[in-house]
């Protein structure tokens, strides 16, 4: 376990936030949280929108770290996304960079690459079939064309200023897996908190790509920059497949929303409710 140290965790009243709550303290560290809205058992939780500089400045002086997962986590009008997830985001890495703090853990997505065309094969696909984290980002949407801008974003940092970032297009991070298409990109919350750690403390990541996914048997991406961060994921979505297959059917190679890594943000994504 490293030595305690305080991250600062944007997007702390999300799923993925609550999740990485429970999960990421048993590592060591201790987690200053942030969102715009209050965050539940947690009154010591900073409330702060990603528009207010100032208020991320105070919120990131003086933590080793951040996890950044607040912002708008679907589809949305274009003008929302700008505010929330590009100016958001640009305003998180400026605190960063104003007050010193040297890594980014960056939760960026598959829809960054969601228009790329799936894999075909039977899995476990070989080595050499699974799409690498250099494969040219593809956004299936607005919201995956913010997470590609985040990622040039957390480049430039580290070209122009020495701010270390791990970008992690994260598949799908739930309790469990609720589609076929999640089979193959599925992160358990254990792995999630394991790929979160890794990013934490490997050495001299500069700016990394890595794609965020457990060892699936029908995985679709390539999960070695991820295993070079030392993250070594210990779950599989395969106990779920029979049941899954059952009730949805096998995955159509005809269908778009069935042949692209995006899934259903291809043809008809869901919408951000707010
Ligand atoms: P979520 O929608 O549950 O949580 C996002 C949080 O960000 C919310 O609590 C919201 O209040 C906060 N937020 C939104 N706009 C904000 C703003 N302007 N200022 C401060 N806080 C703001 O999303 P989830 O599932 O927890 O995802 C977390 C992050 O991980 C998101 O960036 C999402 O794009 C990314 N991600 C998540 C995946 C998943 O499977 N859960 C998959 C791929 C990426
Ligand atoms: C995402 O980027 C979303 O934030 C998350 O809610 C899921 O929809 C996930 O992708 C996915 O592709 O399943």
């Amino acid at each position: 376990m490293p030595a305690a140290r305080t991250v600062l965790l944007t997007g702390a009243a999300g799923g993925l936030g609550t999740l990485m709550r429970e999960l990421l303290p048993a590592y060591g560290y201790e987690l200053r949280l942030l969102d715009v809205r209050p965050v539940e058992g947690a009154p010591d939780a900073i409330t702060a929108d990603l528009a207010d500089l100032d208020a991320l400045r105070e919120a990131v002086r003086g933590v080793d770290a951040i996890i950044h997962l607040a912002g708008i986590s679907l589809e949305a009008p274009f003008e929302k996304i700008l505010k929330a997830n590009i100016e958001g985001t640009y305003h998180l890495y400026e605190a960063a960079r104003q007050e010193g703090v040297g890594r980014v853990v960056f939760a960026s997505s598959n829809h960054a690459v969601g228009f790329t065309p799936r894999p075909e094969g039977d899995a476990p696909l070989p080595p050499e079939s699974l799409i690498p984290v250099h494969t040219p980002r593809r956004p299936d949407t607005f919201y995956g064309l913010s997470k590609s801008f985040g990622e040039d974003l957390a480049q430039f940092y580290w070209d122009k200023h020495g701010l270390e970032t791990v970008s992690v297009r994260i598949g799908s991070c739930f309790a469990e897996p609720t589609s076929v298409r999640m089979l193959s990109v599925w992160m358990s919350p254990a792995d999630g908190a394991r790929l979160f750690h890794a990013a934490l403390t490997a050495q001299g990541v500069g700016h990394t790509v890595v794609y965020g996914s457990s060892a699936n048997t029908r995985l679709w991406w390539d999960l070695t920059s991820a295993r070079a961060l030392g993250y070594e994921p210990q779950d599989d979505s395969e106990p779920y497949a029979e049941k899954l297959i059952a009730e949805q059917g096998e995955l159509d190679p005809s269908d778009p929303a069935h042949n692209h890594l995006g899934g259903p943000f291809v043809t008809d994504p869901p919408i951000w409710p707010y």
